[in-house]
C-alpha cells in the first residue's frame, strides 16, 4: 500500500516534470511570460484551470478588469468578476496582465455622455485609482491605455480624446505610475502587425510620450493574426523595441477560414512557431500572451463568420499542431517533422 502510494507520487511527479511547460520554457529563454487570457467564465472549465496551471506562467483577465465590469454605473465599483481571476492567479502562481484602464470600447454610457474635461480628468483618476489600488502589487504589467488609434493613424474619437487631447495618454500613465509604481505600465494595440499609419502612429507617440517624460515601459502588439499572414510581424515589433520601450504580444491567436483542415493546422503551427519566435528573436521582447486558452472559448467564433480554430487547443482542450509550433519556437526541441503534430521529441500533441 505504501509502495504503491509512494509510485503514484513518484509517477506524478514525474509526470509533471516530463509536462511542457511554456511558461517554463520562456523564462530560460530569459523572458517574463507565456500567458493566456481567461475569466471567471472560463475558468468554470476545469480543463482551463489545468491548462493554466499545467502550461502557462500568467493570465489576463479577458473582460472582467474593464471599465464597464469595475464600474458599471458611476461611483458603483464591482469587483466580483477581477477578484475571482485575480484569486485564481495568486493560488495558482499565475502572473497577472491587467487590462485595461482607459479604453473607448466597453465603457458604459455615462462615461461617454460627458463634456466636461475637469469631470471626465476626476473620473479617470477615480477609476485607474481605484482599480489599481485593489490589485497593487499583483499585476505584473498594465495595459493603462488601450487602442487609441483609427487605422489610418489618427486618433480614436474616444470620449477621452475628444476633449482632453492626446494628453489623456499622458494624465493616464502619470496617475497609474503615481497607484503601482511595481507595475509595468503599458500602451496596447491591435493591427501593429505590418507596416502602415498605424505603426508609424504609434512609434510617432511613442516618442512624444517619452519626450515628456510620461512613465510609460512598454507596448504591447494584440496581434490577432490570420493564417498565413505572419511575415510582417517580426520586423515591426523590432521597430516598436527600437523606440527603447519593452514590448510584449498580448492577445496572440492566428485565426483560420473554415473549413479548417490538417493542411490549414499545419499552417498554423508554422505561424505560431514565426511569431512567437519572432519574440524569442528580439531581447526587449518580454513575453507573449495567447487570448485564451481553447477553441471553444475563443472570441473569434461570435466575431468573425466563417473563421476559426486560433489557439493552441482544440474545442475539448487537446493539444493541436501549433502547440508544437510554440514548442519549437521556444527552443524545446526541433521540429524534425512539421506534417505530424508531434515531432518535436517532446509531449507535444498527445493530447494531455
Ligand atoms: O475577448 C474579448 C471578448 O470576449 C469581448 O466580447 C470583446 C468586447 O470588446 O473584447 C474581447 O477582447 C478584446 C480585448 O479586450 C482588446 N483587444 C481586442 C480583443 C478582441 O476583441
Amino acid at each position: 500500500m505504501k509502495f504503491s502510494t509512494t509510485l503514484s507520487a513518484f509517477v506524478l511527479a514525474f509526470a509533471s516534470f516530463a509536462q511542457a511547460q511554456l511558461g517554463d520554457k520562456i523564462a530560460a529563454k530569459g523572458k517574463a511570460n507565456f500567458g493566456a487570457a481567461a475569466d471567471a467564465n472560463t475558468l468554470q472549465n476545469a480543463n482551463v484551470q489545468r491548462l493554466l496551471q499545467e502550461e502557462f506562467s500568467s493570465v489576463t483577465p479577458e473582460n472582467s478588469m474593464k471599465w464597464e465590469v469595475i464600474q458599471p454605473s458611476l461611483g458603483t465599483f464591482n469587483f466580483q468578476q477581477s477578484d475571482a481571476l485575480v484569486d485564481f492567479a495568486v493560488e495558482n502562481g499565475l502572473d497577472i496582465r491587467g487590462h485595461t484602464l482607459v479604453w473607448h470600447s466597453q465603457l458604459p454610457a455615462y462615461v461617454d455622455a460627458i463634456i466636461d474635461k475637469d469631470q471626465l480628468l476626476a473620473l479617470m483618476e477615480n477609476h485607474i485609482n481605484t482599480t489599481m489600488s485593489r490589485y497593487q502589487g499583483k499585476i505584473f504589467q498594465w495595459d493603462v491605455v488601450n487602442e487609441v488609434f483609427e487605422e489610418d493613424g489618427s486618433f480614436r474619437n474616444s470620449v477621452f480624446f475628444r476633449l482632453l487631447g492626446e494628453e489623456f495618454i499622458d494624465t493616464a500613465f502619470n496617475i497609474a505610475a503615481s497607484v503601482d509604481p511595481s507595475s509595468k505600465l503599458y500602451i496596447n494595440d491591435f493591427n501593429l502587425d505590418g507596416p502602415g499609419p498605424k505603426i508609424d502612429a504609434m512609434i510617432g507617440l511613442l516618442g512624444r510620450l517619452q519626450t515628456r517624460g510620461v512613465p510609460i515601459d512598454g507596448v504591447g502588439s494584440q496581434a490577432h493574426l490570420i493564417l498565413g499572414q505572419v511575415g510582417s510581424v517580426g520586423a515591426q515589433l523590432a521597430r516598436l523595441a527600437e523606440t527603447g520601450l519593452e514590448v510584449a504580444i498580448t492577445e496572440l491567436d492566428i485565426r483560420i477560414e473554415a473549413p479548417v483542415d490538417q493542411a490549414k493546422l499545419i499552417q498554423q503551427q508554422q505561424d505560431y512557431q514565426t511569431v512567437v519566435g519572432d519574440c524569442i528573436g528580439i531581447a526587449a521582447c518580454v513575453g507573449v500572451t495567447v487570448w485564451g486558452v481553447g477553441d471553444k472559448d475563443s472570441w473569434v467564433d461570435a466575431t468573425f463568420a466563417g473563421f476559426d480554430s486560433p489557439l493552441l487547443f482544440d474545442d475539448g482542450f487537446v493539444k493541436k499542431p501549433a502547440y508544437a509550433g510554440v514548442e519549437a519556437a521556444l527552443g524545446a526541441s526541433v521540429v524534425v517533422n512539421p506534417g505530424s503534430g508531434q515531432g518535436n521529441g517532446g509531449d507535444g500533441g498527445n493530447g494531455c
